[in-house]
C-alpha cells in the first residue's frame, strides 16, 4: 500500500513540477492588458548595467552540476533501474511503483552515511570546465532531499555527518574561482524530508507556526552561505513552485532584498519567488521578478522577440532528462557535440548563456561521456572563441544555415547546415546602415568572395549577400564565417514593380 502511496505521490509531485511550465516559456509573453497594483514586485531594474550583470551576459557558456546523494545511486539499486520510477535521478528518492526497493526512502535517507567521495578533487572538476570554456558554474549546494553539501549550522543532515566531513561547497568555490569561472550556488527551497516543510499553504495556526520555522531556516541558510563564501556571484533558486512557497510572498519579497543587501551585485534569476498575486517569473504586470530569465530549462526560445530583452540562460541535460548521475546512459538519446553546439550558439545569437549540466558520481568522478563532450565543446569554442562570447543578437532575419551573432562591426555567422551548393547566401534589409563589406572563414581567416544579389523577389525588404566557399572546404563541425560590417555601397536597383 505504501509503494501505492508513494507513486501517487510521485505523480502528483511531478505533475505540480511540470504544471509549473507555463505557457511564457513555449511563446511569446503574455502582455498584461490592464495593469494591476503590484506591491512585491520586482526589487531591480530590468537591465542592470553594473560589472557584475555586463559579465553575466559576456559568458556565453556555463556548466550546471548536480551532485549530492542521488549521486550514489546512479539511477539505480542493486542493479534495478529506477527509470521509469522515479522523475528524474536526482528525484530518485520519490521512486515508487512495482520497481522501487522495499522501503526505499529510509534507505535513501541513510545513504548520507556512505558519503565519502574518494576521487572528489575540485581542482579537477574546475580545470575540465576551463577547458571546456566555461565562464560561471551552477553548482548544488542542497537539492530538493535537503542534503548539504557545505557543514551548515542550521541541519544535522549535511555533509559534516557523512564519512567525508569536509566543506565541498567552499572546495568549489575556490577551485573554480581560482579559474577565473564565476560561481553560482544553485539551492533547492523546497525539501522533501523536513518536518517543517509542506507543499500546500499553511492554513491552521499549527501549520503556519511550522512553515515560518521553515522559512526562517532558509532564510538562515542563505545568510550563512553568503557569509561562508563571498566570492559568489548569485544564486540559482531552485524548487519554488510550491503553494506554501508561494503563499509567503511577503517574506521572500524581504529576503530577497536583504540578500541583496548584504551581497552588492549579487545575481538572482526569476524562479526565486512570485508576487502576491501569486504570478512568479514575472509580476502580474510582466515585469521580470530577479535579474535574468531563469525558465529556460531544457528548452530554448524558437524567436528572439520572447524574450522582450530580458538577459536569461538555458540549462541543459546531456540524456532526455535526469540532472543527477545516472550510471546506465544505454537506451536513451544522449546530445552529441553537435547537439549541444547547436544549443550554444542558439543561445548566445539571442543574448542568452548556455549552461550544461554535469552529474558526477558517488566518488566524484564525471562520466565517461561527460568528459568526451567536454573535452570536443572546449576544442571546438577555442577555436570560434570570438563568435561565443561578449557577442550580441544580430538584428537580422535568422538563417537558416545557422547562428548570427555580432561584436560590434564584426557579424559571425555560424554555420550548422552547409549549403550544397557552397553558397552561404545572407539576407539583409535594403534599408540597412551596415552591410557585409568582406568576409573570411573565422577558422584559418582565409578570405572568401563575397557579392551583393539582388535576386529580384518582388516587395522583398531584403537585398542578399553571398559567400562562397571554397570548393575544397570540408569539415565534420559547425564553422564560423567572420564578415566585416561597412557602410553600403551599391544601392539595389529599383525594379519594376510585379504586375498581377
Ligand atoms: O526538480 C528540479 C530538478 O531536479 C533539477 O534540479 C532541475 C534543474 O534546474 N530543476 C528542477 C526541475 O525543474
Amino acid at each position: 500500500m505504501k509503494n501505492i502511496l508513494r507513486y501517487v505521490w510521485l505523480a502528483m509531485a511531478t505533475t505540480a513540477v511540470t504544471s509549473h511550465a507555463d505557457a511564457q516559456w513555449t511563446g511569446p509573453k503574455k502582455q498584461a492588458t490592464e495593469k494591476v497594483e503590484v506591491k512585491y514586485g520586482t526589487l531591480t531594474p530590468p537591465h542592470r548595467t553594473d560589472a557584475d550583470m555586463q559579465a553575466f551576459r559576456s559568458y556565453g557558456l556555463g556548466q550546471f552540476i548536480h551532485w549530492g546523494i542521488y549521486s550514489i545511486a546512479g539511477n539505480e539499486w542493486n542493479g534495478v533501474s529506477a527509470r521509469g520510477g522515479a522523475a528524474a535521478s536526482e528525484w530518485i528518492r520519490s521512486w515508487g511503483g512495482p520497481t522501487a526497493p522495499k522501503d526505499w526512502a529510509n534507505t535513501y535517507d541513510n545513504l548520507y552515511k556512505q558519503f565519502n567521495p574518494k576521487n572528489f578533487d575540485a581542482k579537477r572538476w574546475a580545470r575540465q570546465a576551463k577547458e571546456m570554456g566555461a565562464k560561471y558554474v551552477i553548482f548544488t549546494t542542497k537539492h530538493h532531499d535537503g542534503f548539504a553539501l557545505w557543514p551548515t549550522k542550521y541541519s544535522d543532515y549535511s555533509v559534516s555527518a557523512s564519512p567525508y566531513k569536509k566543506d565541498i561547497v567552499k572546495q568549489i568555490v575556490d577551485a573554480y574561482t581560482a579559474e577565473g569561472i564565476d560561481v553560482y550556488l544553485y539551492f533547492s527551497v523546497l525539501e522533501w524530508n523536513n518536518p517543517n516543510y509542506m507543499g500546500k499553504a499553511p492554513k491552521t495556526d499549527e501549520e503556519k507556526a511550522r512553515f515560518d520555522k521553515f522559512l526562517q531556516y532558509t532564510r538562515n541558510q542563505l545568510l550563512e552561505l553568503l557569509n561562508n563564501y563571498p566570492k559568489i556571484k548569485g544564486f540559482w533558486f531552485d524548487g519554488t513552485w510550491d503553494a506554501s512557497w508561494k503563499s509567503a510572498y511577503e517574506f521572500t519579497y524581504n529576503l530577497e532584498r536583504e540578500l541583496r543587501e548584504k551581497h552588492p551585485g549579487l545575481i538572482i534569476g526569476s524562479r526565486f519567488r512570485n508576487d502576491e498575486h501569486g504570478s512568479r517569473h514575472f509580476d502580474s504586470n510582466g515585469n521580470i521578478l530577479g535579474d535574468y530569465e531563469q525558465g529556460w530549462e531544457r528548452k530554448l526560445p524558437a524567436e528572439f522577440e520572447w524574450l522582450n530583452g530580458n538577459d536569461w540562460d538555458a540549462v541543459m541535460t546531456i540524456p532526455p532528462n535526469g540532472w543527477g548521475y545516472m550510471k546506465d546512459w544505454s537506451g536513451i538519446y544522449t546530445k552529441t557535440t553537435d547537439d549541444l553546439l547547436d544549443m550554444l550558439m542558439h543561445a548566445v545569437s539571442m543574448n542568452g548563456n548556455f549552461v550544461l549540466n554535469f552529474g558526477p558520481d558517488g566518488n566524484g568522478n564525471m562520466h565517461p561521456e561527460e568528459d568526451k563532450l567536454a573535452k570536443e565543446i572546449g576544442e571546438w569554442v577555442k577555436q570560434n572563441a570570438e563568435a561565443v562570447y561578449g557577442v550580441r543578437h544580430a538584428a537580422l532575419t535568422p538563417s537558416k544555415l545557422g547562428y548570427f551573432t555580432q561584436k560590434e562591426d564584426s557579424l559571425y555567422l555560424t554555420v550548422f547546415n552547409k549549403p550544397v551548393n557552397g553558397i552561404v547566401r545572407i539576407a539583409v534589409p535594403k534599408n540597412a546602415t551596415q552591410v557585409p563589406g568582406s568576409a573570411a572563414l573565422l577558422l584559418n581567416n582565409k578570405d572568401l568572395s563575397l557579392k551583393q544579389s539582388d535576386i529580384g523577389l518582388d516587395l522583398d525588404k531584403n537585398t542578399y549577400y553571398d559567400v562562397t566557399l571554397p570548393k575544397d572546404f570540408q569539415t565534420n563541425r559547425a564553422f564560423v564565417i567572420k564578415m566585416k560590417l561597412v557602410a553600403p555601397k551599391a544601392k539595389s536597383a529599383k525594379l519594376m514593380d510585379a504586375k498581377m
